[in-house]
């Protein structure tokens, strides 16, 4: 017989799952009509899982399956997995280390751009007819230079230090906050997000959320500024979403790059109706070459778990 698989999100990548088809019994959770009554049943006899970064798995769901040798990450954030439980169980979780770091930094760095320089306003400027209407140049405010900005990166792993070496490209000047200051990258570390944000133009989200909630506030967005703008492309819930609709409808800051969101896929209406706002629906990591090298990771760490070896991307084990 072969392993069973569940599968909690899907995989776009078809060979992919033409592999897992032929390996596993897999089961696809996204499409039953009742899954919680199909975990009762059958839960037990699940060897892996297989989630998104973003959807993980609550432990009530663990807890019903006893005999699961590895939760298998299609993603690089596990803030969605209580990793101190996993690790108690001695079950492997997985992620996608690293296969998503330049995809992940180029939509940071075409975020901030869209947002300075008004792309997607323009280009419904263009496409609703408007130009004919109103030629005259002034009929667009003028936009902000995005080289040369200072950039605050907050979170220098391996999106972070992407996302800097662009920037630098662009003649930037790098600072960032972490934990702790980094002694293996030249940019400037800021202790604190508050000094951080007084001191750039931009502040770019590549820290991961595990512990961090809200660290974007009133106090942070006042301190970078009605010129300043934000780019997240790490986790809905770094910022305090009610702070950051406030502070753009009050222009307290310029503008956002937004590709996740607190309440995935709901987006606060005034983030939806603002021009200032450049948005996303959690695509970072959405090119088929990196969701392809993603998928071929997951099923190199199940393979690994289901045939006994301590999968080499596991972080719990
Ligand atoms: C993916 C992510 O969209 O890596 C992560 O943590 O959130 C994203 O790259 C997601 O995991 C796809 O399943």
């Amino acid at each position: 017989m072969k392993p069973q698989v569940l599968q909690l999100n899907p995989i776009l990548i078809p060979e992919v799952n033409t592999k897992l088809a032929a390996r596993y019994t897999v089961h696809k959770y996204f499409e039953m009509t009742k899954p919680d009554a199909w975990l009762k049943t059958h839960g037990a006899a699940i060897d892996a899982v297989i989630t998104g970064g973003h959807t993980g798995i609550s432990n009530a769901m663990l807890a019903q399956l006893p005999v699961v040798k590895v939760v298998a990450v299609n993603g690089v954030g596990t803030d969605a997995v209580d990793l101190a439980y996993c690790r108690s169980r001695g079950l492997p979780v997985t992620a996608t280390l690293g296969a998503l770091t330049e995809d992940v930094a180029d939509l940071a760095i075409g975020l901030l751009i869209a947002a300075c320089r008004n792309l997607c306003a323009g280009d419904r400027f263009v496409r609703d007819g408007l130009w004919e209407k109103f030629p005259q140049p002034s009929a667009i405010p003028l936009a902000r230079r995005f080289s040369g900005m200072r950039i605050g990166i907050v979170g220098m792993g391996r999106v972070g230090r992407a996302v800097a070496t662009r920037a630098e490209a662009f003649g930037c000047r790098i600072s960032y906050t972490d934990l702790r200051a980094m002694h293996d990258v030249p940019y400037r570390f800021v202790p604190q997000l508050l000094e951080l944000a007084q001191d750039a133009d931009a502040l770019v989200l590549c820290a991961a959320a595990d512990k961090a909630e809200g660290i974007i506030n009133a106090a942070v967005l006042e301190a970078l500024g009605p010129r300043g703008f934000l780019v997240n492309v790490a986790r809905g819930r770094l910022v305090n979403e009610a702070d950051l609709t406030a502070a753009l409808s009050a222009g307290r800051i310029a503008g956002a790059g937004l590709d996740v969101f607190v309440d995935e896929p709901r987006v606060p209406l005034a983030l939806r109706q603002s021009d200032a706002v450049t948005l996303q629906a959690h695509r970072a990591s959405a090119t088929w070459e990196t969701r392809t090298a993603m998928a071929e990771m997951v099923l190199e760490s199940l393979a690994q778990a289901l045939a006994g070896e301590r999968p080499s991307m596991s972080l719990t084990t």
